[in-house]
């Protein structure tokens, strides 16, 4: 991610974890402050989630060998003839890869993976795999079966790309952007298709790499008002250029084979959503979010509350800096500690009159007697001082 999205990234995070701090704190009976307490985790969710894309195209046509391109070598194989394959979900988890079989109904933990036959993968809607690749962080993939295959109902990519952020099909060179596949990608949506990337594959094959040419000519008129971009991609030489962490090991084949102009595309599509994202996620903020914070009505400050909160600070303080600063520090603490009790409607009259009268008095010993001179005495004295002061207004109705 680019600093500045990520700046603009995290600042949006902060806000809104804040803004569910408060929201959790405040009384959620009312009807708006909990609608906005449910529009903030959105928020939070909507921020800190991967960028899904759905990778559909024709039986054989390169899909999970452009997965595996993307992801390094450490992705799974799985022994099962195609058409038993359901759509495969790669998310990010740390150490250990875990699968997950989702049912239409029910979902369950898979621990062994070679153990799933034919039929238990048949009757899956997806498997998700969740492994320790980085590129995860940032994408979620989908490797969906076969389009073309008859065995798998034509729309599961669908239903997959239209939950997605973005689409990458895969298209053979060799009978590249057929009939069937047009009038497939006709079904999704304007903006996820203006979003999305056609890659050709299979154009190292030496029957292609003489018409190559003219095959991109064609798919330019053809394909490309319905894609953001084509890509003609040598998947295998573009998976060699790199090492198994992704990085790139020949600089040369990764740029020639397609591979680093595919990645910077997927990265320009991703600052595209991104930045869409931190437009609704503000627009929310502003005008679901805020207004409701404005409500809570904060409880005015007690005395007590406000005299332990300006004490830790001021203990903060003195831990961390010259000790023998004490008397001036606790000066100031009990002078502002009268403006408070001054202002403050909510302390009982009557015990504010007492606890005025200590602060008056401790503030002109620490004045005459402590503050003349920096010595350790005469801060340990300021501490005791205000030691007794803290003890005191704990036990305000002891105070004679
Ligand atoms: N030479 C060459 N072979 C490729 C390329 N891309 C894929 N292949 C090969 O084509 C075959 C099919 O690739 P897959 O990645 O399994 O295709 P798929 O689209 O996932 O197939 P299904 O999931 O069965 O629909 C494999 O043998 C790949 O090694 C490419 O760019 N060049
Ligand atoms: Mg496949």
């Amino acid at each position: 991610m680019e600093n500045r999205t990520a700046d603009i990234q995290s600042g949006l995070e902060r806000a809104v974890a804040d803004a569910i701090t408060k929201l959790a704190r405040a009384d959620r009976k009312d009807g708006e402050i909990a609608r906005a307490y449910g529009a903030a985790q959105d928020l939070r969710t909507l921020l800190s989630r991967p960028i899904r894309v759905a990778i559909g195209g024709e039986f054989s046509s390169g899909k999970s060998t452009f997965v595996k391109m993307l992801l390094g070598q450490h992705v799974v194989e799985i022994q099962a003839s195609a058409s038993a394959m359901p759509t495969v979900h790669f998310i990010y988890r740390a150490n250990n890869a875990a699968y997950r079989a989702i049912g239409a109904h029910a979902s369950q933990d898979v621990t062994d993976i070679n153990a799933l036959t034919e039929d238990d993968l048949r009757a899956l809607e997806c498997l998700e795999v969740a492994v320790d690749v980085p590129f995860l962080k940032q994408f979620e993939i989908f490797d969906t079966p076969g389009t073309a295959d008859p065995s798998r109902s034509v729309d599961q990519f669908l239903s997959v790309a239209n939950q997605a952020d973005f689409a990458i099909w895969c298209t053979n060179a060799t009978q590249a952007w057929r009939e069937s596949e047009r009038r497939m990608w006709e079904n999704l949506p304007f903006d996820l298709k203006q979003r999305s990337l056609l890659i050709v594959t299979h154009v190292d094959l030496q029957s292609i790499k003489s018409s190559i040419n003219r095959l991109m000519k064609r798919l330019q008129k053809e394909a490309a008002p319905q894609f953001k971009k084509v890509i003609a991609m040598e998947l295998l030489a573009a998976s060699a250029a790199r090492d198994k962490n992704g990085k790139v090991m020949d600089q040369s084949v990764w740029e020639s084979s397609g591979g680093a102009e595919c990645l910077d595309a997927m990265t320009a599509i991703t600052s595209e959503i991104r930045s869409d994202v931190f437009e609704n996620v503000t627009y929310d903020l502003e005008n679901k979010i805020m207004p409701a914070i404005a409500k809570i009505k904060t409880a005015p400050k007690t005395f007590a509350s406000y005299w332990s909160d300006e004490l830790a600070k001021v203990k903060i303080k003195l831990r961390s800096t010259d000790n023998r600063i004490a008397p001036s520090v606790h000066l100031k603490l009990l002078e502002e500690a009268l403006m408070f009790l001054d202002k403050s409607s909510t302390t009982q009259p009557e015990s504010a009159q007492k606890i005025t009268a200590r602060l008056k008095e401790a503030h002109a010993y620490i004045q005459n007697t402590l503050l003349q001179e920096n010595t350790d005495t005469n801060s340990k004295e300021s501490n005791a001082v205000i030691a007794q002061l803290e003890w005191e207004f704990q036990h305000l109705d002891m105070l004679a």
